[in-house]
């Protein structure tokens, strides 16, 4: 597929584009390589908490914030529970109708499928096909407060805890260590009782945490659903990506991106040469039967594997 100018801002083409990077093969890798030059420019957001307090909602009153301001803005929704890729989750999908006419929005659910690798991978380059469509910020929204999210957090230039009140999201958040990877945090469904509460406790800890820091995140109230706190939310965005220029922060964030990128590549490849050796190889067989008879240790056996495939 080529990005020729006259396809430009062509829903369909970005998808596609899409598509083929999670399908993988020659195809995508001639694709990246056509657009790698073009990339880079985006601010990139991560958008995580824990299921249901409101991320997808604050995400579409961000997108109406960031229209206003005259910006392109791709959202890429991890999601973790869809089989498959290429299909919206049902909440996206109806948001998403609200948008479907407007070139400056786009909005695509990644499926996570069950191998982590895989979607950060995938997610890298989708980032890429929407910098190369010129969209200036790019959302990526991801459920939950594991191991996966925190990868994927580090995808961002700027990463936002959303947390809601009343359900011990905060103490969790606090005691789960999440807390370091959040510059800016948001207490969503700021209508229902304790928010100002929980907003205390996370800025309490983020004193204990962040003593010599120089950013401190902010904490903010919203109500999503009625766009309140929308307006401080990407101001606060701003000051983030400010603050990242200003500090040598962006360039230190973004290499170690790039490293975390270049290892998770070196490992995917490393592991499919590692097994089509010790399905394929003489060799290797030889080494299953010494391991089987005890004549050597897997770990032994592995050393020598390495030696024969690098
Ligand atoms: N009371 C209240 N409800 C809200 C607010 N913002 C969102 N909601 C509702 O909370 C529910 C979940 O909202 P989503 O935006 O789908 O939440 P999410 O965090 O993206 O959910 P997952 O992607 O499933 O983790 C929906 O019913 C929203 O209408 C708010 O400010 N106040
Ligand atoms: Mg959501």
């Amino acid at each position: 597929m080529s990005l020729n100018e006259g396809v430009k801002n062509n829903k369909r083409t970005i998808a596609k584009a899409i598509t083929t990077i999670e399908n993988g093969g020659s195809e995508a890798l001639t694709l990246l390589k056509q657009i790698y030059p073009k990339t880079g420019t985006a601010h990139l957001i991560g958008i995580t908490g824990p299921p249901g307090v409101g991320k997808s909602t604050l995400i579409d009153a961000l997108i109406g914030q960031i229209r206003k301001n005259g910006l392109k803005v791709g959202v890429l929704a991890i999601d973790p529970s869809s089989p498959f890729s290429g299909g919206a989750i049902l909440g996206d999908r109806i948001r998403m109708q609200a948008h479907t006419l407007d070139n400056g929005v786009f909005i695509r659910s990644m499926a996570n499928r069950g191998h982590f690798g895989g979607i950060a991978l995938a997610a890298y380059d989708a980032i890429r096909v929407l910098e190369a469509f010129d969209y200036d910020i790019i959302i990526i929204e991801t459920v939950g407060v594991g191991q996966s999210e925190l990868a994927i957090a580090q995808m961002a230039d700027t990463t936002i805890l959303a947390l809601m009140p009343g359900s011990g999201d905060d103490i969790q958040a606090i005691k789960s260590g999440i807390m370091e990877i959040g510059d800016i945090f948001v207490i969503n469904k700021g209508d229902l009782p304790g928010a100002n509460k929980a907003a205390s406790n996370i800025i309490h800890s983020l004193d204990l945490i962040q003593e010599k820091a120089d950013w401190t995140p902010p904490v903010l109230i919203s109500i999503a659903q009625e766009g309140i706190g929308i307006e401080e939310l990407w101001q606060a965005i701003g000051e983030h990506f400010k603050f990242l220029k200003s500090s040598g922060k962006l360039e230190q964030r973004r290499k170690h991106r790039i490293k975390s990128e270049l290892a998770e590549l070196v490992a995917a490849k490393v592991r499919q040469s590692a097994l089509d050796f010790i399905d394929n190889s003489s060799n290797a067989n030889e080494l299953v039967n010494d391991v089987w008879l005890h004549k050597t240790d897997p770990h032994l056996a592995a050393e020598k594997l390495i030696k024969s495939i690098v």
